[in-house]
């Protein structure tokens, strides 16, 4: 049996995977509100194929519940947040979890680490908490890191597909915990050590990280000169080494904007084109909010509660709103003491902002400029709505006439 430890965004899909093809499985977490709405049969986010994925995995009787299991295997899928200030992992969640679950593992349990953690994370945090506990690694615990690579949008999709990277001391406890991801990964596992494998987790998402910062950087660069960035990353992708990702109004999610924060924080003197792109990323929406205020004034609107914000999530089609451009935007908006934005995203129905509005005509009908923060699928089947409107369109989707870019 496998005890999935944590049930947010990667524990939840990865335990009902699991549970659908053949594995025993248990979830646990201490959110009890949680685990009381996946016992009354209801999940916790919305997700593309996770309400089929929870009903096959409810029929081959997986359970949740608040308390750790005694089982040989734990899975432990819990948030690993970063420092603001020393932009270093903060692992307390993840060596909580550890403590708890050596509270009632039996000897040779392996415990698999899949949260994302920084290089030597597990060296320098759980090692030490299993030995302090008094057990010898490797012999009464066995350490593993499988960190995910799913994307939210795709996750049911991509569990089954991606390829994926287990990471542990010893080559024969490797390759089982290879056999358990193969009971559903249809991709290739590859076995190695775990800073390797923590390593390269931080890694991939660092790369999109500093790609997307480019797009960024181009598009300020092209904004200066007047020139249209969207035409020009056409062109230069069409050569066959280069493709350049897309500019947009800021980096959101708990990844793509923490995770390389977390080699910045660990080599400072080291990864010094990592930090500038970060940098350049968490500058986009205060980049975003001066080219409303730019025109605005062009237009002669100054009354900011006639300027609407068009989605509140980090990206599109899914409802995280976790490090969210549109959030960051407002935050910024407030420190400059001018508050008044109106807000709108079909994904989050409940209020959590001020000025936020539950109906799209509603809220088109309350503004006269329209910023087009996340791209929807709603709002690109929607995009005649928009006609007469001033729209500043941050993803380039809207072919309207007179629209504003970034
Ligand atoms: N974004 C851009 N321009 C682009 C692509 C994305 O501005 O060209 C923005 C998005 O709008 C969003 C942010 O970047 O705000 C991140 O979105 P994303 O779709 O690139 O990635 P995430 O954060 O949803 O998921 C990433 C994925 N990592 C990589 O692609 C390397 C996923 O595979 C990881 O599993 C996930 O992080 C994770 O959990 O670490």
């Amino acid at each position: 049996m496998v005890n999935v430890i944590g049930l947010g965004y990667i524990g939840l899909p990865t335990a009902l995977m699991m549970a659908s093809h053949g594995v025993e499985v248990i979830g646990t977490d201490y959110n009890e509100k949680l685990v009381n709405t996946l016992n009354a049969g209801r999940t916790t986010f919305k997700e593309d194929g996770l309400d089929e994925l929870f009903q096959d995995a409810l029929k081959a009787g997986i359970k949740f519940t608040t308390t750790y299991q005694v089982t040989d295997t734990y899975i432990v899928s819990v948030p690993t947040p970063y420092d603001k200030f020393s932009k270093k992992v903060d692992a307390c969640y993840v060596v909580a979890a550890v403590k708890d679950v050596l509270k009632v593992a039996p000897k040779g349990a392996v415990v698999v680490i899949e949260s994302t953690v920084s290089p030597g994370t597990i060296e320098k945090f759980v090692r030490p908490e299993i030995e302090a506990a008094g057990y010898v690694i490797g012999e009464d615990i066995h350490l593993v890191h499988a960190p995910e690579r799913i994307i939210p949008g795709n996750m049911v999709y991509e569990l089954l597909h991606n390829n994926r990277t287990v990471g542990a001391d010893d080559k024969a406890v490797g390759e089982k915990i290879k056999k358990l991801y193969s009971s559903f990964c249809q991709g290739d596992i590859v076995v190695t050590d775990i800073k390797t494998a923590e390593m390269t987790k931080v890694v991939e998402n660092t790369f999109r990280a500093v790609n997307i910062a480019f797009a960024n950087e181009l598009a300020k660069i092209c904004r200066h000169d007047d020139m249209d960035v969207y035409e020009i990353i056409k062109i230069c992708n069409m050569h066959p080494r280069v493709n350049i990702l897309q500019p947009g109004p800021g980096v959101g999610g708990h990844c793509i904007s923490v995770d390389p924060w977390f080699l910045v924080g660990d080599y400072p003197s080291l990864a010094k084109v990592i930090d500038e792109s970060m940098k350049t990323n968490d500058g986009m929406p205060d980049f975003v909010l001066n080219r409303i205020y730019e025109i605005m004034k062009e237009n002669g609107l100054n009354d900011v509660k006639r300027v609407g914000l068009y989605g509140l999530t980090y990206k599109e089609n899914v409802d995280d709103m976790r490090e969210s451009p549109t959030l960051q935007l407002l935050e910024s908006q407030e420190r400059h003491l001018a508050t008044g934005l109106k807000v709108y995203d079909p994904f989050i129905t409940s209020d959590v902002v001020d000025n936020q509005f539950h109906s799209l005509d509603e809220f088109l009908d309350s503004v006269d400029m329209v910023v087009l923060m996340v791209k929807h699928n709603e709002i690109k089947e929607n995009m005649n709505k928009l006609s007469g409107k001033i729209v500043l369109d941050c993803h380039n989707i809207c072919d309207l006439p007179g629209v504003y870019h970034i």
